[in-house]
């Protein structure tokens, strides 16, 4: 086993993977750049050390820096967590010719997934399904026309580099084509440095549910069943669940089996997620893989009762996986990511001090969060303060816990989601448990805040 990681992140995430060190009995050390000099990953690791100054590319993303500190503090192995380096190929290859361990999957399998039309090859040729679609990229206006036309209206256009929602251009009629295909490409080469685009059926109001993922050095696999991520804002999310109350007993069972199938195809070696699309009649599609351990992590955990950061370590140390295909979850848990960011002006981010802070605790209530009463919330990072994770025995007590959680936190000084997360348990759509990626334009959450604040 390792003796000491590094954790080349900040927030929460680098505290949830120091608690996981501690009780392994591993050494941590921090990075941080000056913006963090006060923040808790720092306090809580055996060792910290400044990595350079706030914007992420001088810090958080400055690779160079980050191996000279594994180095010199004498660390054997890297834990990446999610966003920054989690999933740059350079990086992880950068780390096996140091001999110090990246904690995720080796460079070759991160570019398998991170090319899209590559990771839809392989897919299709794994026997995953995907969506119908062009044959890898598309050549021209004229090709676009052709295959748009044999798969029919409304298509999607999505860049081969991108993910994510970057870069995506839907098309309901051969009138809008030109123009979609042009921007796409400009946009696509803008934000990437690379044009390519490829052409997709476009599934309407689709269902955003993920599988979460296994694999080991020695080729085996495993599915720790799925998350209904279908909450979602402008490809944000802002509510994670599991079981997906969509997702029957045959569907989880059909998409475990293809999602151990990708894992299998490339060999991968680490946790990671398989995301699909899922449409009204329940058909599924593949739509990309995340090489590494997810935000929503938590909530797979609540449900399995298995902490997925350990499992995460210790199959980067070699150890084969439990060798359980699955394990049928007892329990329902739903997360509510909450941000500092003001719902009722289009989540604009609301960096600044925190004044006073009470957290939701009890029965069945999880507070993932690096913040604390005085602590300053830079503008420099993602604006994520905590992940509130509610477990109970039904869906229907996990939402009056989770809204009784949200009553319950006390963040003063900066504005954040939790009226949002209040209001939405209320919501009758959500309560149901029959919604879709389109809810959130269904429902009028700001005149709901405006109310239950007294506007
Ligand atoms: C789609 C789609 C419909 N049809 N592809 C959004 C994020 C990126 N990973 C792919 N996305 C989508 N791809 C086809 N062929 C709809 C979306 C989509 C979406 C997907 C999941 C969750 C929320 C979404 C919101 C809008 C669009």
């Amino acid at each position: 086993m390792f003796k000491k990681i590094l954790i080349a992140n900040r927030g929460e995430i680098a505290l949830r993977i120091i608690r996981t060190c501690k009780e392994m009995g591993i050494k941590t050390v921090a990075v941080y750049s000056t913006a963090d000099r006060d923040s808790l990953h720092v306090r809580f690791a055996d060792e910290a050390v400044c990595i350079g100054p706030p914007r992420s590319k001088d810090s958080y993303l400055n690779m160079q820096n980050i191996m000279a500190v594994a180095e010199l503090t004498n660390a054997d192995a890297i834990h990446p967590g999610y966003g920054f380096l989690a999933e740059n190929a350079e990086f992880s290859d950068l780390c096996a010719k140091y001999k110090i361990k990246f904690i995720g999957p080796p460079g070759n399998q991160i570019r398998a997934m991170g090319d899209k039309i590559t990771a839809k090859e392989t897919m299709i040729k794994a026997g995953v399904p995907c969506i119908p679609g062009s044959d890898g990229l598309v050549n021209d206006l004229s090709d676009a026309k052709k295959i748009a036309a044999q798969i029919g209206y409304p298509v999607i256009l999505k860049a081969t580099a991108g993910g994510g929602g970057k870069g995506m251009r839907i098309v309901h009629d051969e009138g809008g084509l030109e123009k979609a295909y042009n921007m796409a490409r400009t946009e696509a080469g803008a934000a990437f440095g690379n044009d390519g685009v490829y052409l997709e059926k476009f599934i309407v109001e689709p269902h955003h549910i993920e599988i979460q993922v296994a694999g080991d050095q020695y080729g085996e696999a495993c599915h720790l069943s799925e998350r209904d991520c279908s909450v979602q804002r402008r490809h944000q999310k802002l509510v994670e669940e599991a079981p997906s109350p969509f997702v029957d007993e045959e569907l989880r069972k059909k998409m475990g089996a293809a999602a151990v199938k990708a894992v299998k195809a490339i060999s991968y070696e680490s946790v990671g997620t398989v995301e699909f699309l899922v449409d009204r009649d329940k058909n599924f599609y593949f739509m990309e893989m995340n090489t590494r351990i997810q935000v929503e992590h938590t909530v797979t955990e609540e449900v399995m009762d298995f902490d997925l950061v350990k499992e995460q370590i210790m199959i980067a140390a070699g150890t084969p996986i439990s060798g359980v295909l699955y394990f049928p979850e007892k329990m329902h848990a739903i997360e509510c990511r909450v941000n500092a960011e003001d719902p009722l002006n289009n989540f604009a981010p609301n960096p600044g001090k925190i004044t006073a802070l009470h957290t939701p605790k009890g029965y069945g209530v999880r507070v993932d969060t690096h913040i604390y009463a005085g602590y300053t919330v830079p503008p420099f990072y993602d604006s994520m303060l905590a992940k509130v994770i509610c477990r109970a025995k039904s869906r229907e007590e996990c939402i009056v816990k989770m809204k009784r959680a949200m009553q319950e936190f006390i963040i003063e000084g900066v504005k954040t989601t939790i009226p949002f997360h209040i209001v939405l348990m209320d919501n009758e759509e959500f309560r149901s448990g029959k919604f879709d990626t389109g809810l959130l334009e269904r429902f009028d959450y700001v005149n709901a805040i405006k109310e239950l604040v007294g506007e």
